[in-house]
């Protein structure tokens, strides 16, 4: 018997040593150490033994059996190291092969261009000012001088939210929160959403961009708002732009213009953007109204100011010769990529 398990000890670990993988190991292990296997045989025929030798025969039994966990434990570790270094191999990341590209986005145009319009005021030494977009119905007309029969305040211009709240319909209320909070000196722009009930067409969207400013100090005249004005369309439009002043109405101004330039395309000659006249207008401005200033508890004896809008939807389209408004809103990226 001893013979026979030595035998089985060296045939068991011949067998261990010629394995590959976890599954042939678990093969030999069920050979020899399963229930059925060669080394639980021989000891179940232990019984037969004299009580001297069962207990040498069962030494050396259970040496046997040590051995033979021993070398299969070892073989495993080794299959599995194997394993792994031949899946590592397999999985080489190589770094220098070209990484996925990702595309990245850009400023949609309005964006860009109120990016510009701010860079170009700031420069000059405006102070950018915020105003809510959900607005009352005091500070985007009351206090802005606008009679309550004027027809701009009608349902059908303006969205309400209640008979005080309506979504703000042009930026110019930022110039009263700013004139009631602030002394003068004052100069600041304003740019935000604005909100008309109007249909969309080429040039109409219900929300769309306005860039505010106002200016009030001791002694501003119009040929303040001239000069800032020209400055502003020479770097937005090109040094070769002039604006002229046509007179217009506006509440909260007097005088008010409606102030065009010279069409950046034909530079003044006549094309089809302008429609033959050379002139594309750009914006609504005047002298700060003194009912404003009184509404504002800032003296117009003493102090004047000037204040304008301007549509930044309409002046990108203008400076890209863009035909129509609705392309910024559609999110078709054929267009929007041209920027
Ligand atoms: C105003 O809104 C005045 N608050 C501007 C102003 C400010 C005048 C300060 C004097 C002093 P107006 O209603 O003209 O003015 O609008 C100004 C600009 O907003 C227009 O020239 C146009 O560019 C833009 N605009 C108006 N309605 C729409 C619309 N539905 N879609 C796109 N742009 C619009």
């Amino acid at each position: 018997m001893q013979e026979e398990l030595k035998n089985i000890e060296s045939c068991a670990i011949e067998d261990i040593k010629n394995t590959n993988t976890s599954e042939e190991i678990d093969k030999v292990r069920v050979k020899y150490l399963g229930k059925k296997g060669e080394l639980t045989k021989v000891l179940r025929g232990m019984g037969k033994l004299s009580s001297e030798q069962r207990p040498i025969i069962g030494k050396i039994a259970n040496i046997v059996r040590e051995n033979i966990e021993q070398s299969i434990v070892s073989r495993i570790n080794n299959i599995k190291q194997e394993e792994l270094n031949n899946r590592l191999k397999g999985e080489v990341i190589d770094v220098t092969m070209p990484g996925q590209k990702i595309t990245l986005g850009k400023k949609h145009p309005i964006t860009q261009s109120m990016d510009d319009l701010i860079g170009i005021f700031t420069k000059m030494g405006f102070k950018v000012v915020e105003g809510p977009e959900v607005e009352s119905v005091y500070y985007n007309f009351e206090a802005l001088n606008a009679a309550k029969n004027h027809p701009s305040r009608d349902m059908s211009d303006t969205f309400y939210i209640d008979e005080n709240t309506i979504l703000r319909t042009q930026t110019s209320p930022v110039q009263v929160r700013t004139m009631e909070k602030t002394k003068p000196p004052i100069r600041i722009i304003s740019p935000g959403r604005c909100f008309r009930n109007d249909t969309p067409d080429a040039t109409h969207t219900p929300m769309f961009h306005q860039l505010e400013g106002l200016v009030v100090d001791k002694g501003i005249t119009l040929g303040d708002l001239k000069g800032t004005l020209e400055v502003f369309a020479k770097y937005f439009f090109g040094s070769q732009t002039k604006i002229k002043f046509r007179p217009h109405y506006f509440p909260f101004t007097e005088p008010s213009a409606e102030v065009d330039a010279t069409c950046f395309k034909c530079v003044g000659k006549g094309c089809s953007l302008c429609k033959g006249s050379g002139w594309i207008e750009l914006l609504g401005a005047g002298m700060v109204h003194p009912n404003v200033l009184k509404n504002c508890n800032i003296d117009p004896e003493i102090y004047s100011g000037f204040a304008f809008g301007m549509g930044i939807d309409r002046l990108t389209m203008m400076k890209y010769g863009i035909d129509d408004i609705r392309l910024f809103y559609e999110n078709d990226m054929r267009f929007l990529n041209q920027f």
